[in-house]
C-alpha cells in the first residue's frame, strides 16, 4: 500500500532545523526557527515555570482525563489575558474558550469548526504570513487566498492595499490576522489601523480570526492585546487562537488555546456544545501538564508577577538585539541602512535579504536563515552577534 507514496516536502522552516543539526561547524547560528533562546544560546526554563511544576511535582496529582475543553482554571486565565479581566465579554458569557495544543491546535479546532459552521466560506490570509496557515486551513477543506500586507519598499504595511481587498471580499470570507508581532515580516498596524480592519469586518460581514502567538514580546500584556480589545469592543463576532509555547517557553508542551466571541450566553453554549464535538474526535481531551502548570502562574499573583518580569525580560534582549545588530552592521561597513530593524516587531525581522544571499551565509558561514530573508532575533546573543554581523556585511558587499 505505500509503494507509490511520495516524498512529501519538508516544513520550510522546522526543516531548517535538520540541516542545522547535520552541520559541523562549531561557530554555527540557527536564525532560522521562530524560538527564543536566552543569552547563552539556551531555551530558558522559566522561573516562574519551574516553581509551578515543583509544586505539582510534590503534589503529585491524579492524571485523570480532563474535561474536553480543558479546566476553567486554565480557559478563565486565558481569557482574562487576551480580553481583561473586566471584560464584558467575559461578564456576560459571550466568550467561549478551550484548551488547545499549541497555537497550531487552536487554528486546526477552529479552522475544522468554521468548516462546519460555513462550509463555503474562503479563507484569507497575508501575503506573505506564517507559512503553516495556508497548509493548515487547506488541510480543514478551505480554499486559501492573499490579502496584500507586506510592502517591501516601506519594509512596512501595504494597508492601502489590505484594506482594499478585505473591502471586496464576499460576506462570510474568514480573515486570518496577526494580533501582534507579525510572522513572517515583524511589521505590525497600528491602532488607527485595527480600527479601519474591524470596519471593514462589520462592513463585509467578515469573519475574523486573530492569530496570537506572541503576546507580550511587542510592548506587553496589555498593549499587544489592542486587536483583541477592539475587536471586543466592536460587537461583532470573531476567533482568536493564542499560544503559551513563547511567552512561557512551553514549546513541546503544546499549550494554547481557542476563543470565540459570540452574541450571548446562550449562543455561546450552543457553539462550544459544536467545538466540543470537534475535540473529542480529534484527540478526545487535552493533556494536563502544560496548562495547568500556565493556570497555576497566572492564578497566583506571585507567579504572575515573576512571569511578567520574565516575559519583560525576554522582550528587552530581543530589541537589545535589534539595536545591535544594527550598530554591529555599521560597524562592519555596510552602508545600507538597516536602521528599519529596530522598528520591526516581535522575534522576526524581514532583512530583505535575497534567496541567494541567505544562501551564501549557510554555505560560506554556518548561519541559517528563512530563504524570504526572515530572521530570529532572538537566536542572537552577546557571543555571536558580531559574527553574524559580519557575515551578513560580507554578503551584502558581495
Ligand atoms: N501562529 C503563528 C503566527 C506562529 O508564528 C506560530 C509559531 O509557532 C504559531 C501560530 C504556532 O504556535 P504553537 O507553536 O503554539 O503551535
Ligand atoms: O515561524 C516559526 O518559526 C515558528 C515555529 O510548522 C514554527 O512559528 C515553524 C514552523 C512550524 C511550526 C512552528
Amino acid at each position: 500500500i505505500f509503494a507509490a507514496v511520495e516524498m512529501a516536502p519538508r516544513d520550510p522552516i522546522l526543516g531548517l532545523n535538520e540541516a542545522f543539526n547535520a552541520d559541523a561547524r562549531t561557530d554555527k547560528v540557527n536564525l532560522g526557527v521562530g524560538v527564543y533562546y536566552d543569552d547563552n544560546g539556551k531555551i530558558p526554563l522559566l522561573a516562574a515555570v519551574r516553581t509551578a511544576e515543583k509544586a505539582r511535582l510534590e503534589a503529585m496529582p491524579p492524571r485523570g482525563y480532563q474535561p474536553i475543553e480543558g479546566p476553567a482554571a486554565y480557559n478563565t486565565a486565558v481569557q482574562n489575558l487576551l480580553f481583561g479581566k473586566d471584560s464584558h465579554l467575559i461578564a456576560n458569557g459571550q466568550v467561549v474558550t478551550v484548551q488547545a495544543l499549541g497555537g497550531t491546535g487552536a487554528l486546526k479546532v477552529g479552522a475544522d469548526y468554521i468548516k462546519r459552521l460555513l462550509p463555503g466560506a474562503t479563507v484569507y490570509i497575508s501575503d506573505p504570513s506564517w507559512e503553516n496557515h495556508r497548509a493548515l486551513f487547506e488541510s480543514a477543506g478551505f480554499p486559501v487566498e492573499n490579502y496584500p500586507y507586506y510592502e517591501p519598499s516601506t519594509r512596512g504595511v501595504n494597508f492601502a492595499g489590505m484594506k482594499a481587498k478585505l473591502e471586496q471580499l464576499a460576506p462570510g470570507s474568514v480573515v486570518v490576522l496577526h494580533a501582534c508581532c507579525h510572522n513572517p515580516t515583524g511589521a505590525d498596524l497600528t491602532e488607527a489601523q485595527w480600527g479601519e480592519v474591524v470596519g471593514a469586518c462589520r462592513e463585509r460581514s467578515l469573519v475574523p480570526f486573530l492569530d496570537m502567538a506572541y503576546q507580550g514580546f511587542a510592548d506587553g500584556i496589555e498593549p499587544d492585546a489592542v486587536a483583541v480589545r477592539l475587536f471586543s469592543a466592536s460587537g461583532l463576532q470573531f476567533f482568536v487562537s493564542s499560544s503559551f509555547s513563547k511567552s512561557f517557553s512551553l514549546y513541546g508542551e503544546r499549550v494554547g488555546a481557542l476563543s470565540i466571541v459570540t452574541a450571548s450566553k446562550d449562543e455561546s453554549a450552543r457553539v462550544l456544545s459544536q467545538v466540543k464535538r470537534v475535540i473529542r474526535t480529534n484527540y478526545s481531551n487535552p493533556p494536563i501538564h502544560g496548562g495547568a502548570v500556565v493556570a497555576a502562574v497566572l492564578n497566583s499573583a506571585e507567579l504572575r508577577q515573576m512571569w511578567e518580569d520574565e516575559l519583560a525580560g525576554m522582550r528587552d534582549r530581543i530589541r537589545a538585539m535589534r539595536t545591535g545588530l544594527v550598530e554591529n552592521l555599521k560597524a562592519a561597513g555596510v552602508a545600507q541602512d538597516f536602521s528599519f530593524v529596530i522598528q520591526q516587531r516581535g522575534m522576526f525581522s524581514y532583512t530583505g535579504l535575497s534567496a541567494a544571499q541567505v544562501e551564501q551565509l549557510k554555505n560560506d558561514f554556518g548561519i541559517y536563515a528563512v530563504s524570504t530573508g526572515r530572521i530570529c532575533l532572538a537566536a542572537l546573543n552577546s557571543r555571536n552577534i558580531g559574527y553574524v554581523a559580519k557575515a551578513i556585511a560580507a554578503v551584502v558587499k558581495a
